[in-house]
């Protein structure tokens, strides 16, 4: 196993602090990243944060996860946590754990937003936090929670 935790973000998080700061706050991804990068160095593990629009990126990205013995990964799917069959079969099909990320906390917001596919394979679920939510989610690796 490594050290490295893969940061995994889905659909319009490229946008983040950029649009809607109301509900998502207005820290940027890059700007996120390199708290992460803070937190994990200090702890001797290293971050590796993506972001795609793609679906079957995510999926190539867990897969890849597992091959290479990640530490973990902190996924925040966006939209595709609530329609994604796919990203739920790839967290199911890897041993690498993998930790829900949202800045948001979806069981609030609309109906559609209640069933999470990544949640049900996921070993924890951190939101409703913003942008915190994946320096809390990172924080239970590195104390070994996961
Ligand atoms: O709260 C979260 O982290 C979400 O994963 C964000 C997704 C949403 O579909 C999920 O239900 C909850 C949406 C990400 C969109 O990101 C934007 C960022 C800035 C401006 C517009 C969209």
């Amino acid at each position: 196993m490594t050290n490295t935790i893969l940061v995994l973000n889905g659909p319009n998080l490229n946008l983040l602090g950029l649009r809607e700061p109301e509900i998502y706050g207005s820290d940027t991804l890059d700007d996120i990243a390199g708290r992460l990068e803070d937190q994990a160095s200090a702890a001797g593990f290293a971050i590796d944060m993506r972001q795609t629009n793609h679906e079957g990126m995510l999926v190539d990205w867990l897969h890849e996860a597992n091959a290479e013995g990640a530490r973990a990964v902190l996924l925040n799917a966006g939209a595709y946590t609530h329609t994604s069959i796919a990203l739920l079969d790839a967290i199911r099909a890897i041993t690498v754990p993998v930790v829900e990320v949202h800045l948001s906390d979806p069981k609030t917001r609309e109906e559609f937003r209640h069933t999470s596919y990544v949640g049900m394979g996921a070993v924890k679920t951190v939101e409703g936090h913003g942008a915190k939510s994946y320096e809390i989610a990172l924080q239970h690796v590195i104390d070994g929670d996961i």
